[in-house]
């Protein structure tokens, strides 16, 4: 496609409207679409349809093309054999001889049946991205004005440029999908997102990722969806403001095909303990299951990773409730994903990357094994948990779990240590 998307990453951004039928046409002739339609029919679960050209233009042949129609009936008839097509016809340099000809080689073929294809979710961007099962998803954070001074400035200064390294940077070292935020008091969320998703839409290496357009502001994540040119995710919805609101997010949300995180927020505010967390969520996927209809291969709940080691002593369990959360939704809600802010589990050692990097990783090596299956997170700051330090990750363990009530004391005393002794 004239985009440079591919045909998988096409399929994945408009299978929401379950088409009656997807094909190709035009372009090229049989012999060169025959890749593409083979990929098309092995993902998409419906009809397919392909009208070639009559091959490539050629002003030397009769028809001003270079395949004539017994060559248009052995390749359509071909695609028969191999399951390709269900619907034949011809583009450019077709004359009615040419489809006379691949009406009769396709006469007496079988009908195709269609592909069965198991729920699981499919994003794309320019490229089709399938999460593969037990591998974690990381969506890049920097690209958020909230949570990155630097690009938050960027922004405000309309330095896109240098805005648009951020997420180059992202992509490069690892990111998966990237979440963007404009949501700040000095911005115009909605122009400045537009402007944003166009300026990376076309730089290829950042446009292959799906793109997690993120906000608190309802017309800016429309305004990023009509952005997009595959199949991205919504961040997020809630139903902080009743079930009216939330259905009617959900459904546009599915009119344009992206997967959805949910938070779990209700009309009483933001669930911080494990019964909260669970009840909402599960009130949630009924509403998009049941009544919306959406596919529970595109919900993702995010339960609230909130800080801990804050000296609050109420604060103490919120990573144990977002792991044993994680781990009921992953096995109550079929299909659905968990996700969650990972950086937010460590906001109360902001100055002390070591000890928060080591939070980050051990709060992942929990989680993950609970089921989480993405997080937003900073890749090319994240630690192996194998390779923090021993006594470091004891005393990171001890806070995370909520092992000991003088866990965070003993956390705190110790990152100022490390600290002190860093060069
Ligand atoms: N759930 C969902 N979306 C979210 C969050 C969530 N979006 C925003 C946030 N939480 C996740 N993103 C970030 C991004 C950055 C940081 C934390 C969470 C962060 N930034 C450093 C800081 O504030 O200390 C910035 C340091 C610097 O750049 O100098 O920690 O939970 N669905």
């Amino acid at each position: 496609m004239i985009s440079a998307q591919t045909v998988g990453a096409f399929w994945n951004a408009v299978r929401n409207h379950q088409p009656l039928s997807v094909g190709l046409n035009c372009s090229i002739g049989p012999d060169l679409m025959r890749p593409f339609l083979a990929e098309l029919a092995g993902r998409a679960d419906t009809f397919i349809s392909c009208y070639p050209n009559a091959g490539l233009p050629n002003p030397l042949t009769p028809t001003g093309f270079d395949l004539e129609p017994k060559d248009m009936a052995r390749f359509m008839a071909e695609f028969a054999d191999s399951h390709l097509c269900n619907i034949a016809g011809g583009c450019c340099g077709n004359t009615p001889e040419h489809i006379a000809a691949i009406t009769r080689a396709l006469e007496k073929k079988p009908a195709r049946t269609c592909t069965i294809v198991k729920p699981e979710m499919a994003l794309s961007g320019s490229l089709p991205f399938t999460p593969v099962a037990g591998t974690f998803l990381m969506v890049g954070e920097r690209t958020n004005v909230a949570g990155s001074p630097k690009f938050a400035k960027l922004v405000k200064a309309g330095n896109y440029e240098e805005a648009v390294s951020v997420a180059r940077q992202q992509v490069d070292t690892g990111a998966n999908v990237i979440d963007v935020c404009m949501d700040d008091g000095l911005i115009d969320g909605v122009a400045a997102m537009t402007r944003f998703l166009q300026l990376i839409g076309s730089e290829p290496e950042i446009a292959k990722v799906p793109v997690m357009v993120d906000s608190s502001k309802w017309e800016v994540i429309e305004a990023g969806l009509k952005c997009l040119q595959g199949k991205g995710i919504v961040n997020s919805i809630s139903l902080k403001e009743g079930e009216a609101k939330f259905l009617e997010q959900a459904r546009t949300i599915l009119r344009y095909g992206a997967a959805v995180v949910v938070m779990a927020f209700d009309e009483n505010g933001q669930a911080a303990g494990y019964a909260e967390k669970i009840r909402i969520c599960e009130r949630a996927y009924r509403l998009l299951v049941d009544t919306v209809g959406f596919p529970p291969e595109d919900i993702i709940f995010d339960p609230n990773i909130l800080t801990v080691g804050t000296g609050i002593e109420e604060h103490n369990n919120y990573a144990v409730d977002y792991i044993e959360a994680t781990r009921w939704i992953k096995s109550h809600l079929p299909h659905a994903k968990v996700s969650g802010g990972v950086s937010n589990v460590s906001f109360s050692f902001r100055g002390n990357n070591p000890v928060r990097e080591a939070m980050h990783s051990a709060f992942l090596y929990h989680a993950i094994k609970a089921g989480m299956d993405m997080g937003i997170v900073n890749p090319s700051m994240l630690e192996v948990y194998e390779e923090v330090p021993k006594d470091l990750l004891a005393l990171v363990e001890d806070v995370l779990l909520n092992r000991r009530p003088d866990a965070t004391e003993r956390l705190v005393d110790f990152g100022e240590k490390l600290k002190a002794a860093a060069p």
